[in-house]
Parts: structure tokens; sequence; C-alpha cells
């Protein structure tokens, strides 16, 4: 009798995603019917005579131009400027977004496209990881995820961005937030201690520059940079990448910090708990989260897990809403 057929357990199985989100059709409608079936009534099959409205390229140009720099002049002064549209810098706003409608918001993100390292999982896979209790965060945000009863230590989201997505949209959709991306934070702005001590330096703003511009420094003669105002920032440059850890480089540099911590090796257990509970005010004015912290703290790297992500983003908007009002005063002093 021939030996029983390996018998294939599926590496574990999908329970009932608990589908969250509303379908498209049921969010957009016009005139309460779901819009997709009414853009095809409206387009389908008359191509022949479609024309777009006429414009002036100048029109455009102007729509344009009057928007960036009317938000360059507002938020010139902001309440809160976070450093990296990352996983973890997405989070803080996200939060702050819905605590805070009244403050004004800067999210400085050198690439083009933010999102930092949160469209895939692990070496370029596609489903995302996250660890209980981060699927509080997912169910917060409306993201469906799985779930697999043999692990019940943490949840799936299908395709990494499927969160960063519609994480980016609901930052993007708050008045009070501004995305400034294919821009970079090429420094900090300082203001001495009374103590005359580097280490009591408080941060109080951030100094910025095109991305392209911040990469040619060392070929083009001095290109200045532009500045923006703010009693809080908060740091989550990540850890890789052309700047990665850039605030916690810049304090070591300026000697508002010792020395960096450097981050250690992989281990999600110690890393995951270490980002969230130490994600704090690490000068006067300045919050560091996410990776970024790892290289401050020299605390582990967790790998393709993302649940200290987003909630070292709700910590850093904890820890920034507890500082707001006495760093506010003080940079209204000085
Ligand atoms: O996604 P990242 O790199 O950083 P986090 O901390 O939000 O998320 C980190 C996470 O993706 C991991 O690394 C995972 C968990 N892996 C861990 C591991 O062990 O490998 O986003 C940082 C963002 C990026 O979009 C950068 O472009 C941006 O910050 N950025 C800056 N933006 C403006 N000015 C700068 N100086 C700057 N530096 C980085």
């Amino acid at each position: 009798m021939s030996p029983p057929a390996a018998i294939y357990e599926p590496a574990f199985v999908v329970t009932k995603t608990d589908l969250k989100v509303k379908p498209l059709s049921e969010v957009i409608t016009v005139n309460g019917e779901a819009s997709q079936v009414k853009l095809l009534e409206q387009f389908g099959g008359k191509w022949d005579s479609f024309k777009f409205a006429p414009i002036r390229e100048s029109q455009v140009s102007r729509a344009m131009t009057r928007r960036y720099f009317s938000d360059l002049d507002k938020y010139a002064e902001s309440d809160i400027v976070i450093i990296g549209a990352g996983s973890c810098g997405l989070s803080t706003a996200y939060v702050l977004g819905k605590a805070r409608p009244d403050l004004k918001i800067a999210i400085i993100e050198a690439n083009v496209s933010p999102g930092g390292g949160a469209w895939l999982g692990g070496q370029l896979f596609s489903a995302m990881i996250l660890r209980k209790p981060a699927d509080a965060f997912l169910n917060d945000l409306g993201v469906p995820f799985e779930e697999d009863p043999a692990n019940p230590s943490f949840v799936v989201v299908k395709h990494a961005a499927l969160l960063t997505s519609t994480l980016l949209s609901r930052v993007l959709s708050f008045p009070n937030i501004k995305l400034f991306n294919a821009t970079s934070v090429e420094d900090l702005i300082t203001r001495p201690a009374a103590t005359g001590n580097p280490q009591d330096t408080r941060i109080a703003g951030v100094v910025t520059n095109w991305t392209l511009v911040t990469l040619h420094h060392d070929d083009q003669s001095c290109m200045d940079p532009n500045t923006i105002n703010a009693p809080v920032v908060i740091s989550t440059t990540g850890h890789d990448g052309p700047f990665g850890a850039f605030s916690a480089k810049r304090l070591v540099s300026m000697a508002a910090v010792e020395k960096l911590g450097g981050m250690r090796g992989l281990d999600m257990n110690s890393a995951e708990d270490a980002i969230v509970k130490n994600t704090r005010e690490v000068t006067k004015g300045l919050i560091i989260g996410g990776m970024e912290l790892s290289e401050i703290d020299g605390s582990n790297r967790m790998g393709p897990t993302f649940g200290a992500m987003v909630l070292s983003g709700v910590k850093a908007a904890e820890e920034a809403l507890k500082v707001f009002d006495e760093r506010k005063r003080e940079c209204a002093e000085n």
C-alpha cells in the first residue's frame, strides 16, 4: 500500500477578514447612485463627442503656484513639524490630525513619494505583519486584516500598500496638515540653553530645501535653504536611505547628544517594545520615533514587522501634546 500522500496543510488558515472599509461604491455616490456605474453611463460609448473644458496654460500654473506659496507662507510658522512621512511619521500625523484639528502640522518628506519603507513587507514581499496590539491601530484606521488562529500574536494586512495608502489618504484629508514632499530637512533651527550646555539646546523648527538641491550641495555653489519655525519637531526619518536617522546624527554633530547608540541586530521581541516605549522628547522641542530612535538608543532592529512603527506614532503624538504648551511658550519668548 503506498504511503499516505502528504496532506498539504496551508501555511495558515485565513479567517474571514473583518472588512471595515466600505466598498467604494457605497462611499462615493452621485445622486445616491454608485459612482462607478454613473461614470460608465456618463462617458461610455460617447467618446466621439468627448471634449475637455477649454483652458489656458497659465491658469494651471497659477492654480498650482498660488496654492503652494500660500501654503509656504501659512506653514512658515507651524505648531508641529514631522520630519519623514514613513509609517511612523504618517501614524503620528494621523493621531495628531484627529486629536488636534486646531494645530498647524507640516510634514516634510524628502522623497517625491511619501510612505518610506511601508509599501512592502520584508524582502519586497507584499504582506505586512503587525503584532498585537497594533491591530487596534488598523481598526481605528479602518484597514481590513487577516488573523490566523494558529498564530494569534499577529495580524496580516494582505498588502503593505493597503495600510500605507489608507493612512496617507486619511492624513492628507485633514485640513490642518500639509505635506511638503520632495523636500528635505537639511538642518534644525536651534535656540541656546540658558545653561550654555549644548545638550540643553532647544529645537525651534527645521531648515528645508528641495531634495534635489540638498543632494547637490557638493557640486553646486551655495544654495541656501528655507525655514519653518515650530515649537515641536517630531523626527521619524528611519534608519536607512540617503538621509536615515537625520536628526539623530545632526544632534551628535551639534554636540546636543554625546554620541549615537547605533542600531543593534535584529530581535523582534526586544526591538518593538523598546521603540514604542522609548519614543520621547530627546532634547527640548525634538521628539524622535520610529526606527530613527534605534540609532540614538542603540536598540535592536525588528525587521519585517510594523506594529512598533504605528504605535510609536501614537506615542510620539502623545509626547508632542504633553510638551506642546510649554514649548510654545518658550518659543514665544525666544
Ligand atoms: O519608513 P521610514 O524609513 O522610517 P519609519 O521609522 O517610519 O519606519 C521604519 C520601518 O519602515 C522599518 O525600517 C521597518 C520596520 N524595518 C525595520 C528593520 O529592522 O529593518 O521612513 C522615513 C522617511 C522616509 O520616507 C525618508 O524619505 C524620510 O523619512 N526622510 C526625510 N524626509 C525629510 N528630510 C529628511 N532629512 C529625511 N530623512 C529621511
